[in-house]
């Protein structure tokens, strides 16, 4: 049986720190579908839907065992409609821990056979988030380092459309 983990996130946009962790996962499972939420808890997203999977096709095309789909909903219904048992999360700070400590135990409260693995942050991005990204981007600095370079001019592109 093909082992495939699901790595969820709203990806606002993708990052080099959620590359890192896909392209560890990769190496782990047969299969990783990253799977990018609308999350009704983060109001006003600088990119839609639509254009945060587009990102991400556009910054992991150098992976072969990745698929990138979006949903709406409940990780745990995504995970059976995927037929998919294994939920991968990234770990950055304490402050991660809590929020996916207790996200990890309801998911396996609401099916026991869906496993939440956490993957620790390489070290180089610890610091990095998406919304770091959105406010070095917005005022001006250099996100060079911080996201893949096939996206920077998408990045860019938006920051501009948005202050207009
Ligand atoms: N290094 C390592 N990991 C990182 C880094 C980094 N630099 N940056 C982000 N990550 C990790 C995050 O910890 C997270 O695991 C993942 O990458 C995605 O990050 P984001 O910021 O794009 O996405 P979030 O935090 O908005 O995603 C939250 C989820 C969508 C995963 C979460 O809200 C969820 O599972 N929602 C589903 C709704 C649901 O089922 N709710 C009931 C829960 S029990």
């Amino acid at each position: 049986m093909s082992k495939i983990a699901v790595y969820p996130g709203s990806f606002d946009p993708i990052t080099n720190g959620h590359i890192d962790i896909i392209e560890r996962t990769s190496k782990i499972f047969d299969k990783v579908i990253v799977a990018v939420l609308e999350n009704p808890d983060k109001k006003n997203p600088l990119f839609t839907l639509e254009e945060r999977v587009e990102l991400i096709n556009k910054a992991t095309k150098n992976i072969p065992n990745i698929e990138i789909d979006s949903f709406k909903g409940l990780l745990i219904d995504y995970m059976h409609k995927r037929n998919a048992k294994v939920i991968i999360k990234g770990l950055r700070a304490v402050s991660d821990f809590e929020y996916e400590f207790q996200m990890a135990l309801l998911n396996n409260k609401l099916d026991a056979e869906v496993e939440t693995l956490f993957m620790m942050t390489n070290n180089k991005y610890s610091y990095l988030s998406s919304s770091a990204v959105k406010q070095v981007a917005m005022y001006g600095g250099c996100i060079k380092e911080l996201v893949p370079g096939e996206i920077i001019t998408d990045i860019l592109l938006k920051m501009k459309s948005v202050r207009l």
